[in-house]
């Protein structure tokens, strides 16, 4: 692991706060991921399953998190199951989580080898009623691989077909989209990794520099700053290619005139950053591009103000668009008609701003959060209201994290982060 060593501390309140949720008399089970296949024996880099790693911190593969708060003796509360090692296996496979070094990054004392999971689990299962399975119901989840995760809970629930079942997943939503504060450190630290990678660009940006080498440039600010990359796959859009919006070739050259919207962030210890800038390849806005973006921006301002405590997702989203039609109209790109005849189920600004305006952020870019539940303190979103116009050749999105506070506005986590023009232009020329 790159990353400095989180506090354990994190994860024995997150567990806390999972088990306090638990009926009694029942047993939740938590899985790594699996380490993908490519072929032959080559894999993909790992990446740990978010909710396995929210509650433990281990950060391995073929790991497991027994939690069985009402268990007849203490040490079988919380129990870890951990791919064997020791010294003889460290040399070929390199160092491993021992016994100690994961009870360290927990916190949890009672820590087994993968190969004892079944007996430890069946004796479990005896005294349990319940068993808490882990699926995935994100709101924008499509997977047709099978997870070590689903894998398991199939395996389980045949294997033990007279427990009740319950779900993990909505309890975890929960829990997770409401941030503690040393997560908030995290997610700062992710966007200060971006933004050094941001102001890297601002003086690399010339006529005729390629995506990819504003790529490169990226990478390499992210990764020699502890991070392992990326924390989703990176869009760097110059002219046109901004109009697709999940455009990820980023093989195209930047023409002088034109603008690059970068959705690009780091990740810092699993916790993503998410921003995107739209920056003028010449380092000069033109009037028109200018009086698109100040429009992007306030919008973006105007919205951010809305993420308070109690506003609900739906109600956000129409008064997002409502300013957005307000912006629309100034710069002549709809008119009163458009507006007056519009299908409320889409409405005229979504021809310019078809994606919505924010996410919950976290362990995952798209983290989790129940949206039909009102916002609350400590939340984390992104906001990133765009205006795409493809008869111009150019769009543009701007986009920032922010955490909800009990009181005022939203703490901007990205405020150091340059995106006025002024400032953008005057680094762009320095
Ligand atoms: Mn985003």
């Amino acid at each position: 692991m790159k990353y400095h060593q989180i506090n354990s501390a994190l994860f024995v309140k997150n567990r806390r706060k999972f088990m306090a949720e638990m009926k009694p008399n029942s047993v939740a089970v938590f899985n790594s991921n699996d380490i993908y296949p490519v072929s032959a024996d080559s894999t993909l880099p790992f990446a740990q399953h978010r909710d396995i790693f929210y509650l433990s911190g281990v950060d391995q593969e073929e790991s497991v998190l027994l939690l069985f708060p009402d268990a007849p003796y203490e040490h079988q509360r919380e129990i870890l199951f951990l791919r064997e090692t020791n010294e003889h296996i460290a040399v070929w496979e390199g160092e491993k989580l021992t016994k100690e070094r994961a009870f360290q990054v927990s916190g949890i004392r009672t820590v087994y080898w993968l190969q004892d999971f079944h007996k430890v689990l069946n004796e479990m299962m005896t005294y349990a009623d319940t068993m808490y399975i882990n699926t995935n119901e994100h709101y924008r989840a499509t997977v047709e691989t099978e997870t070590r995760e689903a894998r398991f809970v199939k395996w389980w629930k045949e294997r033990y077909p007279a427990h009740n079942v319950a779900k993990s997943n909505p309890i975890l939503q929960r829990l997770r989209s409401v941030k503690e504060s040393e997560e908030i450190d995290l997610i700062q630290h992710a966007c200060d990794i971006t933004e050094k990678g941001f102001r890297r660009l601002l003086s690399f940006v010339k006529p005729n520099v390629t995506e990819y080498e504003i790529e490169a440039e990226l990478a390499h600010e992210f990764i020699r700053n502890r991070s392992k990359g990326f924390a989703y796959t990176p869009i760097i859009a110059s002219g046109n290619n901004a109009n697709v919006l999940h455009y990820i070739e980023n093989n195209q050259q930047c023409k002088e005139g034109d603008l690059i919207l970068l959705d690009v962030a780091a990740e810092y210890a699993n916790y993503s950053s998410d921003m995107t800038r739209t920056i003028p390849v010449s380092g000069r806005f033109s009037d028109r591009q200018k009086a698109v973006y100040n429009a992007v921006l306030r919008v973006k301002n105007e919205a951010t103000k809305m993420l308070t405590p109690g506003t609900l997702w739906k109600q956000y989203h129409v008064e997002v668009g409502k300013i957005m039609t307000s912006e629309l109209l100034g710069l002549g790109l709809i008119d009163k008609a458009d507006v007056q005849n519009e299908n409320p189920e889409w409405p005229a600004y979504k021809k310019y701003f078809m994606h919505g305006t924010s996410h919950h952020l976290g362990l995952d870019t798209h983290d989790y959060g129940l949206l039909h539940e009102p916002m609350k303190a400590n939340m984390v979103f992104t906001v990133e209201p765009g205006i795409y116009i493809p008869a111009e050749k150019f769009g543009i999105r701007l986009e920032d994290n922010v955490v909800v506070q009990e009181k005022g506005e939203p703490f901007n986590l990205m405020r150091n982060i340059p995106i006025e023009v002024d400032e953008i232009e005057t680094l762009m020329n320095e």
